[in-house]
């Protein structure tokens, strides 16, 4: 059997697990080929740290796409993440029409933000380009704040009960034609989990865990790379979306009783080998 291949298109960021830090150790453990397609070189992640280096890898990403593409390269996955400038919108939709076959699976994780608020280098054209460029997915793992701003509506006062959330997940889904697994999402108190609607079935189901009760930073990064890998290895939605939430909250159990920095992200490398089986 060949070894799936994914293209990740995300930052790289140094220090704080997140983005390409995350995604490819979690791929390469669930037995698929990651192969990165940097958005920006960054010293840290921009959450929680002052004075982070930010290279802009724009201007290298087509002539990446364009190596690729001479080598004749095949993708079993497109996920991308974190982008760095508003022209990377076009470069990503570009490599999403240059490189999708009939059974590529494209993940679109419309990092934007978090708690409400945007990410410190996120302008508001980068997200009204993110919610374009979302368009193009099969599948998009919003948190609520991202979901807010893909829909145009105020943070503040989308409803957060389980009719609420379906609501939410439905209207994301642009009429049925992509599949959403909403993050963030909690039904029941000491909960939270993915509402998950799957354009493939029309059906929608919660995917719930114990809540952990404190912020970690990048629950969201390993959340949509093991999604993204159990897609690959041919997992529905919502079986995909409880393989990822189960992880995330194994992670973060043992993050917290070792009381690490929230900006340190979550502690999921001893974790890796149970993504593999
Ligand atoms: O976890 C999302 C993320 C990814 N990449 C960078 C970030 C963040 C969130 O802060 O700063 C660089």
């Amino acid at each position: 059997m060949t070894t799936p291949r994914a293209a990740a298109i995300h930052d790289m960021s140094g220090f704080g697990r997140c983005s390409l830090t995350v995604a490819i150790p979690i791929l390469s453990a669930m037995g698929i080929q990651c192969c990165p397609l940097p958005t920006a070189f960054l010293s840290t992640h921009t959450g929680g740290f002052t004075g982070f280096t930010f290279l802009d890898m724009t201007d290298e990403m087509p002539k990446v796409a364009a190596h690729w593409k001479s080598l004749d390269l095949r993708f079993d996955a497109i996920y991308s993440g974190f982008l760095a400038d508003q022209r990377q919108i076009a470069i990503v939709a570009d490599f999403i029409h240059t490189f999708r076959g009939p059974d590529t699976v494209v993940v679109i994780d419309p990092v934007m933000g978090d708690e409400g608020l945007p990410y410190q280098t996120y302008t508001p054209a980068l997200c009204a380009g993110m919610a374009e460029l979302a368009e193009l997915a099969d599948v998009i793992t919003p948190n609520l704040t991202e979901a807010a701003f893909l829909l145009g509506t105020d943070y503040e006062t989308l409803p957060r009960d389980r009719a609420g959330l379906e609501e939410i997940a439905k209207a994301l889904s642009l009429g049925g034609k992509r599949s959403v697994a909403l993050t963030g999402a909690s039904c029941a108190p000491g909960k939270t989990g993915a509402m998950c609607f799957d354009a493939r079935t029309g059906e929608m189901e919660a995917v719930q865990t114990e809540f952990i009760a404190h912020p970690l930073h990048g629950t969201g990064d390993v959340f949509a790379s093991v999604l993204t890998g159990a897609l690959v290895k041919g997992k529905t939605l919502t079986e995909a979306a409880r393989q990822a939430a189960e992880f995330v909250r194994d992670c973060a159990v043992r993050t917290v009783a070792q009381e690490l920095p929230m900006r340190e992200g979550v502690d999921f490398e001893p974790l890796l080998g149970r993504l593999t089986d």
